[in-house]
């Protein structure tokens, strides 16, 4: 949902909104426009890239681990950096449904407008797929088995969305997973490209190395639009380990080392969220982005406590009464954790459902600057990198372990924030702990949720979770 201006195949009548709660709610945002400070939050991952045999031309596993400390803002945008000398197979050598990447994510979410502090362990194994454009997929047809060749449709067939999310790069690596999360069907692509690459309409550096795309769902598909989740927030900590398979089960070589020796270095591009009124919370993550919340913790192990006295999700600081609990003060279907406007209607019933024009986590409805992503906190940006030691045939084998690099305050050729789709707004779910005596936006049961974070992942990049919303395709 980078942008919902597809929202053509929304449902186009809107709902009777609650017109004097939607003004009143739009005044007391706007008093607060002056209230903040932008200041980027704590945005501090760290990356560490090994691999189990370093010499050359050896189809070594290649591991990953990325971790984000409590407190960090979560990430908006991954891209890892495959350096270039490397072998890899592309999908059209390797058997479809072959495992290249087993990928274990630990992360914590918030569920049905609950603090953040539900600890998830989710473990997916990346199948090689197609990257034949020939024979395309839709999401809601991908996750069958037309052929009852035990390979999901998406594995066989390449999905319709992802030229709409990342352009028309060709790529030379497709791997897909689906991990079962609550309930909740997940799926993530990994995407390789040749070094030098054009992404979402950026020529990236061909110096990086092979660029590493994750998809989630189909997050960043104009087409889908937001639909209430059960996930209604993703915070750290997150603990993301990575192994790409040098050589599959079935005797494939997937990836070799590089044939001469050298230090060879992994970089990810990671830009974390905003943060508007320097909190410490990320815009997606503090249902009042614009108040900072001095003593409210988003992660609290009980939803009532100090800075939101009823629990309802919403502070104090923008809480009009917070004696009150409303897990959906304005009624649109989106409980407060999981609303870009909580005060707000923008539900899934109205043409500007959970609309973020500038993707700063602020929805279009309330948001004093919606078409100016820099102006609602700052979002910090790191290059992380490591390097791994590659020696040759026979020489004294240095240890493979990885050499911490300084992170550059600004990365040397930033692959733009834009390169991955951003994660879209949050979400919630219509029924929940206290619900709206006017609820509305009652998702559809016929359409297929889409999972609330975007984990962006690199193939033998790493994966990470992004809350964002649930989505589902707009009808035609
Ligand atoms: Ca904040
Ligand atoms: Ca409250
Ligand atoms: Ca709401
Ligand atoms: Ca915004």
């Amino acid at each position: 949902m980078r942008k919902l201006a597809a929202l053509a195949g929304a449902p186009a009548v809107a709902a009777a909104k609650r017109a004097p709660l939607a003004l009143a709610a739009l005044a007391v945002t706007f008093v607060w426009m002056g209230d903040y400070e932008a200041r980027a939050d704590s945005f501090s991952p760290s990356l560490t890239w090994s691999v189990d045999d370093a010499v050359v031309d050896t189809p070594s596993d290649a591991t990953l681990h990325v971790v984000f400390p409590e407190g960090d803002a979560y990430y908006s945008s991954w891209m890892d950096f495959w350096p270039g000398a490397w072998q890899v197979t592309p999908s059209s050598e390797v058997g479809l449904g072959v495992k290249r990447i087993a990928l274990d994510v630990e992360l914590q979410v918030g569920l049905l407008g609950n603090p953040c502090n539900r600890q998830l362990t989710v473990h997916w194994d990346m199948l090689n797929a197609t990257t034949d454009k020939s024979r395309t997929v839709t999401y809601e047809d991908g996750f069958k088995d037309s052929n009852g060749d035990g390979n999901l449709d998406f594995i066989d067939m390449y999905p319709d969305f992802n030229d709409r999310i990342l352009g028309p790069a060709q790529p030379l690596v497709r791997q897909v997973g689906v991990a079962d999360i609550g309930g909740v069907t997940v799926l993530e692509q990994f995407l390789i490209f040749e070094p030098g690459a054009t992404i979402r309409g950026q020529t990236l550096d061909p110096a990086l190395g092979r660029p590493i795309v994750p998809i989630m769902d189909a997050i960043g598909d104009p087409e889908a639009v937001p639909l209430p989740g059960v996930l209604t927030d993703t915070c750290s900590p997150l603990d993301i380990t990575l192994v790409a398979f040098g050589t599959a089960e079935d005797g494939t070589v997937l990836a070799e080392n590089p044939n001469q020796a050298g230090t060879y270095t992994w970089r990810i591009q990671l830009v974390g969220l905003r943060d508007a009124d320097g909190d410490g919370h990320e815009n997606n993550l503090d249902p009042c982005p614009l108040a900072a919340d001095a003593d409210w913790d988003p992660r609290a192990s009980s939803a009532v406590g100090p800075g939101d006295a009823d629990g309802d999700g919403l502070p104090s600081s923008c809480d009009p009464d917070d004696n009150d609990a409303n897990a959906d003060q304005d009624g649109d279907g989106y409980m407060n954790r999981a609303d870009n406007c909580p005060l707000v209607v923008n539900g899934v019933t109205d043409a500007d459902n959970q609309k973020d024009g500038d993707f700063d986590g602020i929805g279009d409805g309330c948001d004093p600057n919606p078409d100016g992503g820099d102006s609602e906190g700052v979002a910090p940006e790191v290059l992380l990198s490591d390097d791994v030691v590659i020696t040759a045939a026979g020489a004294t084998t240095p240890s493979p372990t990885a050499i911490a690099t300084p992170l550059p305050t600004t990365p040397t050729p930033p692959p733009a924030a834009s390169a991955i789709p951003t994660p879209p707004a949050k979400t919630a779910t219509p029924t929940v702990v206290a619900p709206p005596s006017t609820g509305a936006g009652s998702a559809s049961s016929s359409h297929r949720p889409w999972w609330p974070f975007a984990v962006a992942a690199g193939a033998t990049g790493a994966a990470g979770v992004v809350l964002v919303c649930q989505l589902r395709r707009a009808k035609p």
